[in-house]
């Protein structure tokens, strides 16, 4: 489908240096070997509302990353997922009477409106699921030609017992994946699974339900393979970067990297994986039942200026989780201006120093707060009147644009 417009990006002078991030499953710090062109995937939304700010604070880091690799000389080849038809979004459809592909389309549309304010990369290849039954079915179909599928009751499921690598992304204990599976969509408690983690590759068709033709008889998808086929079909096996939000490191990315790899005989799914921490809002985690969400699009008809919203995100290491106040939002107001009037003098301190530590900062493990603690010396100097470099604002403000995706 269509992804939204990309931001102008301005070529710095010189290049960044590779990328180092924690790798989900080595646990440990490694630097990022892609080739010409870095391939990364993204789990997108599911959109049965907007996108709120933990969402945003995903895409967010992996916009950075995307930056920091094109810094270093990459091509980046970016694809993303929506999750355009699941038992979520049927839901929400069936709760207030509205057509489950407009509550989609028009979410999706909210998403993209919300990226192009806040200045994020838009992918290659923005793809739904609806778009995409007849390759995920064919997909499944090869699952089960490994051996590795079984029926029950005409729903398709994947058999944890094929899979050599299981539990490699997560490295978690049975209890704990039994545990996070039952909480996050899954069905251990299902009778006459051959094992409770068994997972539903495909789900016939039930009454009232959208339901598509294809070999496996009618029905849609299950969840995780819908990201394993189109990271597959996009990117081939053993792309360079597997993200999202640390929600999805079980049983999402494991499932499906283990139906990568029965499906393609080869491992591992990706060579790198790495995972956002959760927002939160004022103490508690941001959660539709809860009520407790701060979207970026509210935000937006409020009239906050995306890119202070961007930079109230920045403030906080990727990995760790951290809740949303507007105390934050009014910080990054307040940063925001005293960059925008720094960076909009005649002259300042020589900038090419806050240029060296931005990448320096962002190449190990996308350390934004040392990031940004750069640009506030900088301008705090240029405030007081140090310096008297007549390119040095030009260069903050394109440091400050290209790698960390604010515009002054
Ligand atoms: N459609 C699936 C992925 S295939 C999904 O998880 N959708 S989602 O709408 O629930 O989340 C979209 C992305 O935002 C995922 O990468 C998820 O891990 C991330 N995410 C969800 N909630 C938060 C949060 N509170 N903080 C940070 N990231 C979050
Ligand atoms: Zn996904």
């Amino acid at each position: 489908m269509r992804s939204w417009s990309a931001p102008d990006i301005v070529r710095l002078p010189g290049s960044g240096g590779p990328l180092r991030i924690h790798d989900t499953v080595t646990g440990a710090q490694r630097t990022t070997n892609p080739g010409a062109t870095a391939r990364m995937y993204v789990c997108g939304i599911t959109p049965y509302d907007a996108a709120h700010i933990g969402h945003a604070f995903t895409y967010l880091t992996f916009d950075l990353v995307n930056r920091v690799w094109r810094d270093a000389g990459h091509a980046v080849d970016y694809v993303q997922n929506t999750t355009d038809v699941d038992d979520p979004l049927l839901e929400r459809a069936q709760a207030t009477g509205e057509a489950w592909r407009d509550l989609a389309a028009r979410e999706i549309q909210v998403f993209r409106e919300d990226m192009e304010a806040l200045r994020v990369l838009p992918p290659r290849a923005y793809v739904g699921v609806v778009e995409s039954i007849g390759l995920i079915a064919d997909f499944v179909a090869k699952v089960r030609e490994s051996g590795a599928a079984y029926e029950l009751e005409g729903d398709v499921y994947f058999s944890v017992e094929a899979a050599e690598h299981f539990g490699e992304v997560g490295g978690m204990s049975r209890e704990e994946m039994l545990r996070l599976f039952g909480e996050r969509g899954g069905d251990p408690d299902r009778p006459g699974k051959k094992d409770p983690l068994d997972w539903l590759l495909w789900r016939a068709e039930r009454p009232g339900e959208p339901a598509w033709e294809s070999p496996l008889g009618r029905g849609r998808p299950g969840w995780h393979v819908e990201c394993s086929a189109i990271s597959l079909n996009e990117l081939g096996m053993g792309f360079d970067l597997n993200g999202g939000g640390s929600d999805l490191v079980f049983p999402h990315h494991e499932m499906g990297a283990a139906e990568a790899c029965k499906a393609t005989g080869s491992h591992p799914h990706a060579q790198n994986y790495m995972h956002v921490g959760m927002v939160g809002l004022d103490g508690e985690k941001m959660s539709k039942s809860l009520g407790n969400l701060e979207f970026v699009s509210r935000l937006r008809e409020e009239g906050a200026d995306p890119m202070a919203v961007r930079l109230a995100m920045l403030p906080h290491h990727y990995r760790a989780d951290w809740d949303w106040t507007s105390q934050g939002l009014e910080e990054a107001r307040g940063r925001l201006e005293r960059w925008r009037a720094a960076a909009g003098r005649e002259a300042g301190p020589d900038a090419a120093p806050v240029l060296a530590e931005v990448r320096r900062a962002l190449a190990d493990d996308l350390d934004t707060p040392a990031a940004l603690a750069a640009v506030d010396a900088w301008a705090e100097r240029a405030e007081a009147g140090a310096g008297d470099d007549p390119a040095a604002p030009a260069l903050v403000r394109d440091t400050v644009d290209t790698l960390l995706g604010v515009r002054l």
